[in-house]
Order: C-alpha cells, then structure tokens, then sequence
C-alpha cells in the first residue's frame, strides 16, 4: 500500500484528508518530455460534524496523473456518507494505476479501463463525480464524469475549460453502484505546452468562481509554488461560497433556471493546480 502523507495545518483553512500518494517508486522520466507539477488544497464545507467532508483527491507524481471526486451529498437523507465513495474510488484508482508500465517505456494508459477496474473495486454506497488527468508525452488525457472539471491557462490566458456533464440543474452525471457507469464518462485530450497552468476541481470551485477569476488569481501568483496557488484560488473560493452577495457562477446559473440566489453555493472545494515544465 502507499504512504499517505496527511498534511495538517494550524491555520484556520485545515487542508485535511489533503493526501498525495502512489504506490510506486519514482521513476526517471524522458529527458524532454514535458513533466506535470502537482499541489493541491482542499477545504471541506462542513468541519465540525463531516470534517473530511465529500470530497476526494489524489496526485499520482510518478504516474503523471491527478484526480478529485465529489460525494453526492443527496445520499444523506439515506444516512449514507458519499465522501466515503468519493475517497474509496479515488485511492481504488491510484492503486488501479499500478497496473501500467512506467512512462519511459511509452505506455499509453487508458483513464476509461482504469476508471472502469475503480469503479468495479468501490463497492460502498453512494455516489460521486470525477475528473481524472493524466500527462501523457505532450498531451494532457482526461476523464470527466459529470461537474467535476479544469481549465487550462496559456500565456497569462483562459485557453479551455472543461464541459460539465449534468442531467438538470444541480444534477450531475454520478458514479456509483446505483447510478451511473464509467461508460459514460468523457473522454478528451488537450496538446499541452510548457508553461501552462491546469486548474482542477470539484465544483465548490467551479459554482464560487468564474474561469476569469481563477485566471487573475493564477496571474497574479506568478512565482508561487502550485500547492500555494491552490491555497489561494481555493480559499477565494470559499470567501465567495460564504458571501451572500457575491456574484458567482452558481447565483448566474441559478438565474438562468429561473431560480433567486444570490451570492455563493456552500460546499467542499478542491483545487489542485498543475504546472506544465
Ligand atoms: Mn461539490
């Protein structure tokens, strides 16, 4: 098994269940192939009664791979704790991933079948959604299921973002025994160059801020470390989640359906950002 390192802070944002593990050695990698940095922060919504909250995520340095997933928190009402599917299915995959070869050896790794033997392995109840990106020579792969998503930021610039995948408002497409199967999950593949900037998260960032904000957030950070970036962008989130008043993305979707909501959308939020060198 691989070794967690559970990373606590005093400060008032508690980066628990912040993991970062795989269960491989490192291996060398192709001299110019790019390379993805990874660091991550997570600060989950609720930290007196569900402190590990619903949210998951992993970074897999030796694999060139990271991931979140988000617990669908209508499982409740049947007493169940999604975060449990959503960090089971997140260490199921890291662990999945031990199957392939190493990099240099130019195997390609298929996100759908190693979504698919996760998937198989996470046999609790509930659900979750997922985004998985994996670096593979010069293209970043990834594997979407429902509002889980990322950005990509080019020379100081919003260069994509993901689509979501839902089913109606505030319903997203969900793993889970009960719900849906990694066939439905999207499958997509960006070219990357060195220099770009991967946002990654759960959409407690994606419903708090808008792309153009994370964008000002990153450009302003130049120079910072991405686990210090992630911090950032993630507690910018929260400031809005809390904030009544805010203009968000969730009260513009929220308007847009016909609904009155104003400020942000409380929730867990996980940001992992991700250099491309
Ligand atoms: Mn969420």
């Amino acid at each position: 098994m691989g070794i967690i390192h559970v990373k606590e802070s005093n400060q008032r944002y508690s980066s628990l269940s912040l993991f970062s593990f795989c269960p491989f050695s490192t291996h060398s990698m192709e001299k110019n192939s790019l390379k993805m940095v990874s660091g991550a922060f997570y600060i989950p919504k609720d930290r007196m009664y569900n402190p590990k909250g619903e949210d998951a995520h992993f970074i897999c340095k030796e694999k060139q791979t990271v991931g979140v997933a988000d617990g669908v928190g209508r499982w409740i009402e049947k007493g169940v704790d999604s975060g449990l599917y959503a960090r089971k299915l997140m260490s199921n995959f890291a662990a999945a991933l031990g199957n392939y070869p190493t990099m240099e050896n130019n195997q390609n790794i298929d996100l759908k079948k190693v979504l698919q033997k996760a998937y198989s392995k996470t046999d609790n109840e509930g659900s979750s959604t997922t985004c998985i990106l994996t670096l593979r020579e010069n293209s970043l792969h990834a594997a979407n299921v429902g509002d889980s998503g990322f950005m990509l930021i080019r020379d100081r610039a919003e260069f994509y973002k993901s689509p979501i995948q839902i089913k109606g408002f505030n319903v997203p497409y969900q793993l889970g025994k009960s719900a849906d199967k990694p066939s439905v999950a999207q499958i997509s593949t960006l070219p990357v160059q060195r220099g770009d900037v991967v946002i990654l998260g759960t959409d407690g960032l994606f419903d708090n801020l808008f792309t153009s904000d994370i964008q000002n957030l990153v450009n302003l950070l130049s120079g910072a470390q991405p686990g210090q970036v992630a911090r950032a962008v993630a507690e910018h989130a929260y400031y809005n989640s809390i904030d009544k008043l805010a203009a968000t993305p969730f009260a513009k979707a929220s308007f847009a359906d016909g609904r009155v909501h104003y400020g942000g959308k409380k929730d867990d939020i996980t940001v992992i950002v991700s250099f491309i060198i």
